[in-house]
């Protein structure tokens, strides 16, 4: 194995870029003792300003980072790479459909994950972010022919650091003491945040916070809603609480996390739960600290969990419905 790690990052010069490349390059991802490489893409108009990431990035001298390499070629930013963090898509224009943002998107999708299929590394690892992270994840793994459905994971992570803190705040507890929470489904605002196995200082969340109509109530509808509350009030959308994210996701890969502590992934779905066969959806998920992961297995769901679902699984569907033609 090499003894750098190559990171592509794509829409590098984007928001969550700039937040994102110092934390890698400070060894959030891989941790302090692993050297990395970061290899940026953008497209072809913004790469002067990529430019300029990269001057700040060599600026900032870090001990970790080896190299940086730019290009608007996939061929270039995936070559050898060990991870790709799937960054860059296009926003929603004015009065476009989520049809048509779904076929925009998603054409990128195609072409990155035929290159990741033929240039990145052997054990190569694909996290998506860029929206609707979860379809264009299955857009992107259908068309990287050879590489296996379990390389590809789409972030929900920002949605369970987002439910965690919430249910801390409620109860007046520190964030770190919250284990557990699950988000279901699609990263949109149909998911299901699920406190019912949640543990807060080891004691059941339910039953500390004992207000179960703020769980099924503002507790969910903050959670589904945070991207928009972010965006009012700060005039832009997340940024660098998902660029942290991006790293908790990818770091949860390569660290050994348990089912008392499940990390929330999006992941191919193999029926579990009554998931929908095929579509990329969230999780809990235990990880074995070599890039690879397992759907928590027997965790009961009760009706009202079962119906919140349900809906986001029906979304999830549609959106792969609306993108057949794309899937490789
Ligand atoms: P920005 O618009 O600031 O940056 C996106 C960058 O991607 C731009 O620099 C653009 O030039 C680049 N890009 C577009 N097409 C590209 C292509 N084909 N190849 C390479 N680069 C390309 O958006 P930003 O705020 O950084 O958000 C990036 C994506 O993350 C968006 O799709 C956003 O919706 C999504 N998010 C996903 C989250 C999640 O939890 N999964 C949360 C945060 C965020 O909303």
């Amino acid at each position: 194995m090499s003894n750098v790690k190559r990171v592509a990052v794509t829409g590098a010069a984007g928001q969550i870029g700039y937040s994102l490349l110092p934390l890698i390059a400070n060894g959030s991802i891989f941790g302090p003792g692993q050297k990395v490489a970061l290899q940026l893409l953008e497209v072809t108009p913004v790469l002067g300003a990529l430019n300029g990431v990269r001057m700040e990035l060599e600026d900032c001298a870090f001990p970790l980072l080896t190299e940086i390499v730019c290009s608007d070629d996939p061929k270039v930013a995936f070559k050898n790479a060990d991870l790709c963090l799937l960054v860059g898509s296009k926003p929603r224009g004015p009065g476009q459909e989520r049809k048509d943002l779904l076929q925009d998107n998603g054409k990128i999708f195609i072409g990155q994950g035929r290159a990741i299929a033929e240039v990145a590394g052997p054990d190569v690892r694909v996290v998506v972010v860029g929206n609707p992270c979860n379809t264009n994840c299955l857009i992107a793994m259908k068309n990287a022919k050879g590489v296996p459905a379990n390389r590809f994971s789409a972030m929900t992570r920002l949605d369970q650091n987002r439910a965690k803190s919430q249910l801390a705040l409620k109860a007046k507890k520190h964030w770190s003491e919250v284990k557990n929470v699950i988000i279901w489904g699609n990263h949109s605002n149909t998911q299901y945040p699920d406190w019912h196995h949640a543990t807060i200082g080891g004691q059941p969340a339910a039953k500390v916070i004992a207000d179960d109509p703020w769980l099924q109530g503002a507790f969910m509808k903050t959670v589904q809603e945070r991207g928009k509350a972010i965006i009012e009030a700060r005039g832009k959308s997340s940024a660098l609480s998902a660029a942290q994210a991006a790293c908790d996701h990818a770091r949860s890969l390569y660290t050994v996390n348990t089912k008392d502590d499940s990390v929330a992934l999006c992941v191919i779905s193999d029926g579990s739960y009554g998931t929908p066969e095929g579509i990329i959806s969230g999780f809990p998920c235990t990880t074995d600290g070599k890039g690879n992961w397992q759907i928590v297995p027997g965790l009961a769901m009760n009706d009202f969990s079962k119906q919140k679902a349900a809906i986001t699984w029906k979304e999830l569907t549609d959106e792969r419905e609306m993108v057949k033609d794309l899937l490789g």
